[in-house]
């Protein structure tokens, strides 16, 4: 019995299964002990022992219904032949590709052998796992995946992206399509090694006008749904396209996904309204509110609990844990989500 995957499949539970979206990380005094280990963050996510003991940290501390297998949605591009680093404190580096003719230096095929320690390292989770807890790998939305290749770090805008998508539409579209391929086979192996759900990050979705949201983040996760489910029908697959605010219908309706996760914003009190009967929903306590705590936390969980009561639901934060997030408020919203 996995409660994770029977909300999965559309059956609501009595109390909401949880995880946290980078419930791995640098609010864990554990995670920052062995971090401290690795050259650096990529090699950290390439050595499957580390990377093991990372995703099974939050399991252990506070016994999270599914975890997700550490590793970071730059792999692809790094396994593409795009130079990633982390700079440290800076987060991620690139070589940034700002024309159509930088895209010539990205190999056409993933690196597979790159990869293989995320493999190992599914493998070694499961291994580890509790019959109990399921195993979620994932990728980054070739959307969100282009902002980073093409700007060659976070940008608060994704300018360098939106830019180079209207002046090069074609060449835009031969980065989607090979990205799309891409997240296909790395999702598929993910399967193969022992994940048992999948999310796709669309983090940067929430900039694009309508037009260029459909072409540029539901086209592609819709392609790489139906890539994956090709060769694995039954693995339920989950799309976070953040800060979409009134296109989660339409979203969900053109990817075909099997859950939808729900950024901070979302009025989730509507989501009745908003979904058609069954929809799997996950999400959307604010970060903020996780670190700040107190009767303002209290109230935001029964706001979430009250809202999707009966319905298939994943308690979840709408982004990221942060690093100040205290452990007594991760351990406060547990309690009070269980029961
Ligand atoms: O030094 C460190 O410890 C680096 C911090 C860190 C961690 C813990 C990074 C750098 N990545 C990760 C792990 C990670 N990243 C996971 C697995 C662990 C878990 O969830 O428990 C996952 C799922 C991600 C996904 C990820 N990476 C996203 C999508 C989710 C989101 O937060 O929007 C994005 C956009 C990234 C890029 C990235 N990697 C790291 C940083 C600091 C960033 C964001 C940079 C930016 O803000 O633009």
């Amino acid at each position: 019995m996995k409660p994770f995957l029977d909300v999965l499949a559309g059956k609501a539970a009595a109390r909401p299964p949880i995880w946290l979206m980078r419930q791995a990380g640098r609010y864990l005094p554990e995670y920052r002990a062995i971090r401290s280990q690795a050259r650096d963050f990529l090699h950290f996510c390439y050595s499957p022992e580390l990377a093991i003991e990372a995703t099974m940290q939050p399991i252990r501390r506070f016994g999270f219904d599914a975890a997700i297998i550490f590793s970071d949605i730059l792999v692809i591009p790094d396994a593409l032949g795009q130079g990633v680093r982390f700079a440290e404190g800076e987060g991620p580096r690139l070589e940034a590709m700002e024309t159509p003719e930088a895209l010539k230096r990205l190999s056409g095929v993933l690196d597979r052998d790159k990869l293989g320690p995320v493999y190992e390292a599914l493998r070694g989770v499961r291994a580890a796992l509790p019959a109990e807890v399921a195993l979620i790998g994932f990728c980054g939305a070739p959307w969100t995946l282009a902002t980073y290749m093409i700007g060659g770090k976070g940008t608060p805008d994704q300018a360098p992206a939106r830019h180079f998508a209207y002046q090069h539409p074609e060449a835009f579209q031969r980065l989607m399509d090979l990205l799309v391929t891409a997240c296909v086979e790395h999702l598929s192996l993910q399967v193969d090694a022992g994940a048992e759900a999948l999310q796709i990050f669309d983090s940067w979705a929430g900039n694009l006008p309508e037009g260029e949201l459909r072409r540029w983040s539901e086209t592609p996760i819709a392609r790489i749904i139906g890539g994956v489910k090709a060769h694995h029908p039954s693995v339920p697959i989950i799309a976070f396209p953040r800060g979409i605010a009134g296109g989660f219908r339409r979203f969900v309706s053109e990817t075909k996904c099997d859950a939808i996760s729900l950024d901070t914003a979302c009025a989730i009190s509507d989501i009745r309204q908003q979904f058609p009967a069954g929809m799997v929903t996950q999400g959307n306590l604010d970060p903020l509110v996780l670190i700040n705590g107190g009767s303002a936390l209290d109230g935001a969980i029964d706001h979430i609990l009250e809202s999707t009561a009966g319905l298939p639901h994943v308690f979840n934060l709408g982004h990221g844990i942060l690093p100040p997030t205290p452990i007594a408020h991760v351990e406060a919203m547990l309690r009070r989500v269980r029961g």
